[in-house]
């Protein structure tokens, strides 16, 4: 039975979600949000910290002018993390492995949460917060589990081991997504703006590879025109019935 707050989806998409072997979703902040995890912009706003906009305190440049006020930053925002949980949208992509063949789950979020729904192979373009990385050596270590002091292997300084503005993605990860996009039958695009390159261009590639470009958001944002249908709504609205009638 469909929800009375989802929106219609058409029978095209119900055909190609009942017979799709390679799925792509690609999501951001929005996924995470009604599990109390803040989104960077959205409804006209940008996050700010301190007075600082979300970017310039999340940025290569700052990193590299003041460490101890990027870690203030993050240490905030893993606190305010440490007791968020999955939400039905990320329960139902987990679920989705269970469904299709060849599912690539695509995140720009650090907040893990996606593994904790028990989705596997999580692609990571931004990092993940509960990740410190040596400066020199890039050895990590796992903040659940330990502090966060110096290198253990070289005593070097430590940093958020996640993608700040200016700086190149995992090696990799962009790859590994843009091949599973340019063979994908459907690519769902979630809870993202769509505004940060490369991560946006995935949706283009599976298009290009005549994939079935979906985007679920409740806002508009520059792909909805370009994607082959919108599911105007919160992700946790939707995705849990998505495949539920076919
Ligand atoms: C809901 C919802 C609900 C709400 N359900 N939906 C090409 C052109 C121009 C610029 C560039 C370009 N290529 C590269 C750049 C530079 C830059 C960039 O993209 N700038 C643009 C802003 C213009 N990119 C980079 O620097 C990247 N690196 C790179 O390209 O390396 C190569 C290079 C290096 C040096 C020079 C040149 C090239 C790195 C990008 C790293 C981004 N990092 C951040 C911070 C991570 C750490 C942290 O958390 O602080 O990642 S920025 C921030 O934005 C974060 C996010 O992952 C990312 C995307 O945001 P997202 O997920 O879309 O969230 P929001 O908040 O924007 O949107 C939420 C959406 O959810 C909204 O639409 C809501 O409506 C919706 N929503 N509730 C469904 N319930």
């Amino acid at each position: 039975m469909q929800s009375e707050i989802a929106p219609t989806i058409s029978a095209e998409l119900r055909q190609r979600f009942a017979s799709a072997s390679r799925v792509v979703v690609l999501t951001g902040a929005g996924v995470s949000a009604e599990s109390g995890v803040p989104t960077f912009r959205g409804g006209g706003n940008t996050s700010v910290w301190k007075g600082m906009p979300f970017d310039v305190i999340s940025s290569g440049q700052m990193l590299e002018r003041d460490l101890p006020a990027v870690w203030e930053w993050f240490d905030y925002r893993r606190e305010l993390m440490q007791s968020v949980k999955p939400n039905p949208a990320h329960v139902a992509i987990a679920n989705w492995q269970r469904r299709f063949p060849e599912l690539t789950v695509v995140t720009q979020n650090i907040d893990g949460l996606h593994q904790k729904a028990g989705s596997r192979g999580v692609i990571e373009l931004h990092g993940n917060i509960w990740r410190a990385r040596c400066v020199t050596c890039e050895m990590t270590i796992d903040l659940t589990e330990h502090r966060r002091n110096a290198c253990v292997g070289c005593g070097d300084n430590l940093r958020p081991d996640v993608v700040l503005f200016g700086e190149m993605l995992p090696p990799g990860a962009y790859e590994r997504a843009a091949t599973a996009a340019s063979t994908c039958e459907l690519c769902f695009v979630v809870g993202t703006s769509a505004l940060v390159y490369p991560a946006a261009n995935i949706p283009a590639i599976a298009k290009m590879g005549s994939g079935y470009v979906v985007e679920i958001n409740p806002e508009k944002t520059p792909l909805s025109s370009f994607c082959d249908e919108v599911l105007s709504g919160k992700a946790g609205d939707i995705l849990p019935v998505l495949g539920d009638d076919v």
